[in-house]
Formats: structure tokens, sequence, C-alpha cells
């Protein structure tokens, strides 16, 4: 897969995608990762990518003609798409629907904004992590990046772990423990212990149930509870 990336800021991208999961894959030759800045296409003086807003206003937007020069030199993959809190919603079916494609592009805005002419005639569309304002689209572009790179076959090396992802799909995860089963005096639930792999996967189901019912019912409406999922609920206390 190839991910292009257009920000004035690299350094702010390059450590993170250079590390972890993502480095490795890019190490492997399995993701084509490849970071542009908008400021090296500039040819004047004090290489300017931001100007003041016409019409006047606070603070600086960014200028379109070094983003097209840059883009148009790149020649990235589509769609490119452009980071702000206006765009679409950006959530795991999103996260799955890109890693199905040979490559994206993300542009990260700054400033106050990006001149328009950039959202209606260069970009494919905008898109948002979540209802908040960042000084950037980087922070946005990894999170994008992070998501969508795991769920790319052979990029995690553990495919079990995507596997067991969509059997939970649009559950909260069930609660994890590692070794010592003593922890300044806290302890693992019984079950765990028990070898029971039946016993362990209906505990762990529950859990799963419970924590989304408690902390995010938004994503599970009562038509999605099969009826085994009911007795489970009635089966396992709520200790939360
Ligand atoms: C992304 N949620 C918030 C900030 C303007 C395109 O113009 C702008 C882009 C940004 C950076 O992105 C975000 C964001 N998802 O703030 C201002």
């Amino acid at each position: 897969m190839r991910i292009d990336v257009f920000s004035i800021f690299p350094d702010y991208l390059e450590g993170p995608l250079g590390l972890s999961l993502i480095g490795k894959a890019r190490a492997r030759g399995q993701l084509d990762m490849r970071i542009h800045d908008p400021r090296s296409t500039t040819t004047d003086q004090h290489h300017r990518v931001d100007d003041a807003p016409v019409g006047g206003g606070a603070g600086m937007v960014m200028m379109a003609e070094p983003l097209f020069a840059s883009v148009e030199a790149a020649q990235p993959p589509r769609p490119l798409l452009l980071l702000g809190p206006g765009g679409r919603k950006f959530d795991q079916s999103f996260a799955r629907e890109l890693s199905t494609l040979d490559g994206f592009s993300l542009l990260c805005g700054r400033y106050e904004g990006v001149d328009q002419r950039v959202a209606d005639h260069l970009c494919d569309g905008e898109v948002s992590v979540g209802d908040y304002v960042l000084a950037g689209g980087e922070a946005a572009a990894l999170v994008i990046i992070e998501a969508v790179a795991r769920l790319v076959p052979g990029v995690l090396g553990n495919e079990e772990s995507t596997l067991d992802e969509s059997f939970a799909a649009g559950l909260l995860e069930y609660p994890q423990y590692a070794k010592p089963a003593q922890v300044r005096g806290w302890g693992i639930p019984e079950v765990l212990r028990s070898g029971d792999h039946g016993q362990i996967a209906k505990w762990r189901r529950s859990q799963a149930l419970r924590r989304t019912l408690a902390h995010r019912p938004d994503l599970l409406t009562e038509s999605d509870l099969t009826e085994s999922d009911q007795r489970l609920l009635d089966e396992y206390p709520a200790d939360l």
C-alpha cells in the first residue's frame, strides 16, 4: 500500500512513522509511505506557504499554489483527503474501506485553514478524526495511518487479533490480565485461571457486552443483541 502525506512539518510525522508496526512494515516494503513538504516546492525568497486571509481577519491561511505544486509533483495515490474538523467522521468502517485500497493520500492543513480552492479543486474529500480543533492535521494523519495500516494484510503480523476483533465488532474490549495472579492485593477473575476455554469465551463476551451497555450504549442498539447474548447477560451478574 502506498500512503502519501503532505505537511509543512514533515519532522512531526517522520518520527512516529519510522517506529513500531508502521516502521517495520515500511522496512519490509509492505508500506510505501512518502512524506512531502509543500514548502520545498516554493520558489520565492521566503518560501512562503501561508498568507493573511483575503477579506481580513485574524491568523493565516495556507496558500493554494504550494499545495497544488507539491501534489502535482508527487502524483500521489487517490483519494487525496484533506484533514479537518468539517470532514466525514473517521471510524473503524472508514479505516476498513481505506485498507482495501492500493493507496490513498492525506493533506495536513495548519493555521486557520487552507485556501478553499484546495478543498474544491485538488482534494477528493475531507476527513475528521473527531469534534475538536487541532493546530494542524498532522496528529489526525497519524491516527488515520495507524488505524488503516494495522488492517492491511501482513502489516500486523498477528492476523488473529483482527479476526477476534471482527467477532467482537462494535463492542468494547473485554478486560485483560497478565501475571502475576495478585497485584497489590487485587486478583484476577477465577474463570480466566480455570483452563475452561468455553467458559472463558462466554465470560469475555458477557463482559464486552456489559462494558458496551454501560459506557457506549450508542454502539449497541437493542437489535444487535442476539438471544444468546441476552442469555449471557442474564447468566453473568454485572460487576462493573
Ligand atoms: C481533524 N478533527 C479535527 C485545523 C483547519 C483544513 O483546515 C484545517 C485543518 C485543521 C486540522 O485538522 C483538525 C481536525 N479532525 O483540526 C484547522
